[in-house]
Parts: structure tokens; sequence; C-alpha cells
């Protein structure tokens, strides 16, 4: 038995027992590698904002992270389990360094240049067999539940998710809330958080990733149920608990991003909640590569204590 294949991790594996084995051992390998390896927590880095927020809002502040073997070194060094990025950040060092970290490849990206109103949808970008050539574990893609372009892109998931499974990979979602259907405060409310995380579970997500949940609910048919069934929302760790319950009563892993750069305080008492919750861990982008590296580097330490204490 691999040291770190605990029972918590063969717990964690028995809640996905309709994959292949290739998939089972994927997922294994996010859960088994890095500091917090073989405790069933994640600490994901992503570095797809180059795409997504444009290189300047994303890299000016720590400009080493230009480079993409930048943050290959910063997600092995600081111990995350996985990194995950697009295409090209992937292509430019994967095979540099080849078996030292698990990979995730974002299969697609939305930028800030086109204005997709009521309808953002994210273009795919990469393919599952890129995933594999690249020696990846898992493929990534964004949903954005609200979204006018729903139908759009949960049928590019349905065919990527089938994909990856058949070929043996795991399936990473990022679903955030955002489009004509949900309102700019709603888009990290706790009852959207957990809509967002049941939709990323229906469509067969193992790893499921979602903003932390803020004590609003956004739907007014929602908040009658909240009310009637008093259903703790006041703070964080509360909100952190019925999300994960609604990701299939907690038998799928929910990690949670870190947001725009903030101070070192504001980033660990978060973590402190979502752990406190039991979220299974975090998927920490700007405050790690906006930081110096010695600085983010003392950061991750900081947060995967907290998750491993
Ligand atoms: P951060 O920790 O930098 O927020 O990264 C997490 C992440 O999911 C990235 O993968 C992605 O680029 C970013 O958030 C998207 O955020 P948004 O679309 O809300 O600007």
């Amino acid at each position: 038995m691999h040291e770190h294949t605990t029972p918590r991790v063969k717990e964690i594996l028995s809640w996905y027992p309709s994959d292949n084995p290739g998939t089972l051992t994927n997922i294994a390998r996010l859960l088994t590698h890095g500091r917090l390896g073989g405790t069933g927590k994640l600490v994901i880095l992503p570095v797809d904002q180059g795409f997504e927020h444009g290189p300047a809002r994303s890299f000016a502040p720590n400009p080493p992270g230009y480079d993409p073997d930048y943050h290959f070194q910063l997600a092995i060094d600081a111990g995350c389990n996985a990194y995950a990025a697009p295409l090209g950040f992937l292509e430019a060092g994967a095979g540099k360094f080849a078996g030292q970290i698990p990979l995730i490849l974002k299969l697609n990206n939305s930028d800030s240049l086109s204005k997709l109103g009521g309808a953002p949808c994210s273009a795919v970008t990469g393919s599952v067999k890129d995933a594999i050539r690249l020696g990846c574990s898992a493929i990534g893609y964004t949903i954005y539940p609200g979204s006018d372009a729903r139908n759009t892109q949960l049928e590019h998931l349905r065919e990527l998710a089938a994909e990856a499974k058949e070929y043996g990979l795991a399936v990473v979602v990022w679903s955030y809330p955002r489009g004509g259907g949900v309102s700019k405060e709603g888009e990290t409310a706790v009852d959207i958080c957990a809509y967002a995380a049941q939709i990323a579970a229906q469509m067969g997500a193992h790893v499921i990733k979602v903003k932390p949940p803020k004590e609003l609910v956004e739907h007014p048919e929602a908040k009658k149920v909240y009310e009637k069934y008093a259903i703790p929302i006041k703070t964080l760790p509360d909100r952190v608990r019925h999300v994960v319950q609604s990701a299939f009563g907690g038998r799928r892993i929910v990690i949670f991003s870190g947001g725009e750069a903030k101070g070192t305080e504001d980033v660990l008492a978060e973590i402190r909640g979502i752990k406190e919750g039991g979220g299974f861990g975090s998927i920490v982008g700007r405050n790690s590569f906006q930081r110096p590296r010695a600085e983010a580097l003392k950061l991750l330490d900081a947060v995967m204590k907290i998750y491993e204490s």
C-alpha cells in the first residue's frame, strides 16, 4: 500500500464506486500527493488568471509569475496536491516537471475581453487527449450556473467528463454561479453556492470547487425553506457545512477558492472557517502567486498547517 493511501483516502475513493480503476487511481493521486497527502484534504494551485483576468492584472504584482515554470516550482515546493492551468501553461512545463506534481488541465477558459452579458460561457480550449498527452491526473472545467448559456456549457461538460472518465482521468468542476439568473451579490449567496455544488455533483464531478458562501439567501423560494427548517448559515463553518452537505451529503470532494489577493490574516481566518465546516480544502491562486515567492511559501505552509491540524 502506498504510505499515503490511508483509511480516509480509501473511504473517499469508496464514494466513487462506478469509476474505473484509472480514474480511481487519479483521484488517489490528488489525495495522496504533497504535504496533505493521506489526510483527505487538498490544497491546489490554480493559475488560469492570465487567461481569465489578463497578464498584468495577474502577474504584475509578482513578475516572476509571467514565467510558467515559476508556478510549477511554487506548487511543488509548497507541497500542493496538484497544479491546475490552461493548455499553454501546462505545455510549457509538463515535460520539465514530469512526475513531480499531479496536473489538472483546465479544458475551458473565458477572458475578460468579450462581453457575454447574461450568457457567460467559457470556450473549450483543450481536449481530453491533451490532458493524457501531458500526463495530467484530471481535467478541469468551469460552469457558470445561472448563465443563459447553461445548455451549451453543461452539454460540453457532459461530453468531456464522459471522455475523461473513459480514459481513466478524474473530473474537477469549478462551479461559479453568474449570468442572467443571479444577482451580482447572489453569486456567493449560500443557497446559490450550495446549488452550484449540487449541479456540479449531478454532472459527475469528482472534485467540486466553489467560492466561500456568504450569509445571504438569494432565491425567495429557497429563503422560505432555509427559514422553515432553520438551516444554520450565520457563520462561515455553518455555511461550508451546508454546501458540503449539498454535494451528496458530504460524499463529494468540495474545495473552496481563495479569491482576490488579501491580507494574510484574512486568508487564514477564512481557511479556518472552511476547515471547521468540513471543507475538503482550498484552491488558492492569486493569494499565492501574487505574493513574493518566500511569502507565498509561508502562507501556503500556514494554510496546510490548518488543514493538517
Ligand atoms: P483565485 O484563488 O485567484 O481566486 O483562483 C481561483 C479561481 O477559480 C481561478 O482558477 C480562476 O481564474 C479565478 O478563480 C476565477 O475567478 P473569477 O472568474 O471570479 O474572476
